[in-house]
């Protein structure tokens, strides 16, 4: 049989290594985005996001002469959508994911699999990827094969799970589910679990949603502890010494373009059931305000009319260069506007930052800060002198969002 041809569209975070690990995995791949800018960078070698272990993935796909790029959807075997899907007021944007279907529909034959890999509301694929797909006049199902298997990778680790995590597929009929099982049996070392496409978008979205759901509560606990006056950190690290309990970690909020968002596709679906999805979302996307009191407080406190504030962290979690719905960013915004304090930010991660940010090197930051709020724990956070610099800046004007300090 033929080398298969697959052509997949959006070089994003699951897009580039999803392309590079199947054109490693012996298949002919086009890689496929309309930002010509991201095309360019990857011929130059330069990969447009932080991600270990990416940049040689992608040079190994691109020097095997399996991966191509292009700007434009190419003939292929087999089509897979790996586009954004944000949401809007609460309700998901499926904008990329018409427009992907529709270049794909201009180039479909019978006998070519489509498979959908964004993380969808529930019922997408029947209800707007079939319909767009049959405007080709293919007959569905029958003449060609759609599949949903949402992505499920853990930025920063993502080359990792790709290989080793279970899949969840979702087929229209049989035949669909088999051959994207044969495509991800490639390179999938953890099992491959058969379903039909809505219970496939809804296990995405659940699985998001129970993480949100989580933290949520981690947050609650961490309000609840302040308010009896002891320390939520200690109180979770001892529940989670219960064999069934695992609470997960307080922050300054969630963020990110995955839990921070498709929760919200659950309510849009189920308004008047998703009733603590919805509270969770609130509780979650409340405390950037909560911890912007709380720094707000602290500067006061200093005495000082123009303090100093450095905030250690703008992405959305610790060693990415993704600052998408990042709670950090949303408190570093607030303080940028103020022109009562000196304020620097330190995030040798975060690249795009707006230029009105005022970004400073760790240690100038350190040194010349009256008061340090600690928002992102990247690896080079963990290791600071933290007993050293509570004794020179005073304890209460170093605030850890993250649980870091010991
Ligand atoms: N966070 C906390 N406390 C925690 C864990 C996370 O406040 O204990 C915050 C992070 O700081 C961040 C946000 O939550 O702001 C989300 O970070 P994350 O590491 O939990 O998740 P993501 O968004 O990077 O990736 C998630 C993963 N989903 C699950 O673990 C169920 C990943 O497997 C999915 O593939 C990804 O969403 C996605 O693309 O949907």
């Amino acid at each position: 049989m033929a080398t298969e041809r697959i052509c997949v569209l959006g070089l994003g975070y699951i897009g580039l290594p999803t392309a590079s690990i199947l054109a490693t995995h012996g298949f002919d791949v086009v890689g496929v985005d309309k930002r010509k800018a991201v095309i360019d960078h990857l011929r130059q070698g330069r990969t447009p996001i932080e991600e270990p272990g990416l940049n040689t993935l992608v040079e190994a796909a691109l020097k095997s002469n399996h991966l191509s790029l292009n700007d434009e959807v190419q003939e292929a075997d087999v089509f897979m959508i790996c586009v954004p899907t944000p949401h809007e007021n609460a309700r998901a944007d499926l904008s990329f994911v018409r427009e992907a279907a529709q270049s794909i529909a201009r180039r479909l034959k019978p006998g070519n699999l489509v498979i959908l890999e964004s993380t969808v509301p529930p019922s997408t694929v029947e209800k707007i990827l079939i319909p767009i797909l049959a405007g080709s006049g293919q007959k569905i199902p029958g003449d060609v094969f759609v599949a949903h298997c949402p992505e499920r990778v853990l930025p920063g680790n993502i080359l990792t799970e790709l290989v080793t995590n279970d899949r969840i597929v979702g087929g229209i009929d049989e035949l669909s589910r088999e051959r994207a099982k044969a495509v991800y049996g490639r390179f999938v070392q953890g099992e491959i679990h058969l379903t039909d496409c809505t219970t496939a978008e809804t296990v995405k979205l659940i699985e998001n949603t129970f993480r949100d759901v989580n933290i949520a509560f981690a947050n609650e606990v961490e309000a609840v502890c302040r308010k009896i006056g002891i320390n939520a950190w200690d109180v979770i690290r001892l529940a989670n010494k219960h064999p069934r309990v695992n609470i997960l970690r307080p922050g300054p909020g969630v963020g990110g373009h995955c839990i921070a968002v498709d929760p919200w596709f659950l309510v849009e679906a189920a308004p008047e059931e998703a009733k603590m999805t919805r509270l969770a979302r609130e509780i979650n996307d409340a405390k950037p305000l909560r911890v912007i009191a709380e720094i707000e407080q602290t500067l006061k406190n200093t005495g000082k009319a123009k303090p100093a504030l450095l905030c250690l962290g703008a992405t959305y979690k610790a060693n990415v260069d993704d600052i998408r719905e990042s709670p950090a960013l949303h408190i570093i915004e607030h303080f940028s506007k103020r022109r009562d304090l000196t304020f620097m930010v330190a995030d040798a991660h975060a690249k795009n930052l707006n230029h009105n940010i005022p970004s400073v090197a760790l240690n100038e930051g350190l040194s010349k800060a009256d008061v340090i709020a600690l928002l992102v724990d990247h690896k080079e956070f963990l290791s600071l002198d933290w007993p050293g610099l509570r004794s020179r800046k005073g304890a209460e004007n170093i605030l850890d969002f993250k649980g870091v300090m010991p």
